[in-house]
């Protein structure tokens, strides 16, 4: 049992449906084989792998994170554009937080242009594929790190 406090990736609407969705796009991993490459990644420290199409949901396990968690991991999805509640959870929290998409949003449509999580995200990553999961938990191991000096 660590006692290390966990990190927390939490993943919004429909990348549950990573594999098949719009592979051109995301690509053919699907979450759990995402979250085999995040927990290894992760080493000792314990993670929070979640996926819910719920914004009440997805702001209960910030809420959760405020109180339990070292650092969030968030791929918002469509709520990344949408959520000012989302926004006002992420605000609470006193650790590091890295918004993470799959895609590089910057060169899609512009509905994924603006982002209201990028206005408290330590850290903003695009574009890095399925792949850029595990580059984050180190990206997040480093920010905890800085944290705690
Ligand atoms: C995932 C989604 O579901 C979209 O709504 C975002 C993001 C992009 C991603 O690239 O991971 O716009």
């Amino acid at each position: 049992m660590s006692d290390l406090k966990p990190i927390y990736i939490l993943n919004g609407p429909n990348l549950n449906r990573l594999g098949k969705r719009e592979p051109e796009i995301y690509g053919s991993t699907t979450l759990s084989e995402i979250e085999e490459w995040c927990r290894e990644a992760a080493g000792e420290r314990p993670v929070e792998f979640r996926q819910t199409n719920s914004e009440e949901r997805l702001i209960e396990w910030v809420h959760e994170a405020i109180d339990e968690g070292a650092a969030i991991i968030i791929n918002p999805a469509a709520f990344t554009f949408t959520s000012i509640a989302l926004l006002d959870a992420l605000k609470m929290f006193d650790g590091p937080i890295i918004e993470f998409h799959i895609s590089n949003v910057h060169k899609r449509e512009p509905i994924y242009h603006r982002s209201y999580v990028s206005m408290t995200a330590t850290s903003v990553m695009a574009g890095l594929g399925a792949k850029g999961y595990p580059v984050a938990v180190r990206a997040i191991e480093m920010l905890i790190e800085q944290n705690s000096n």
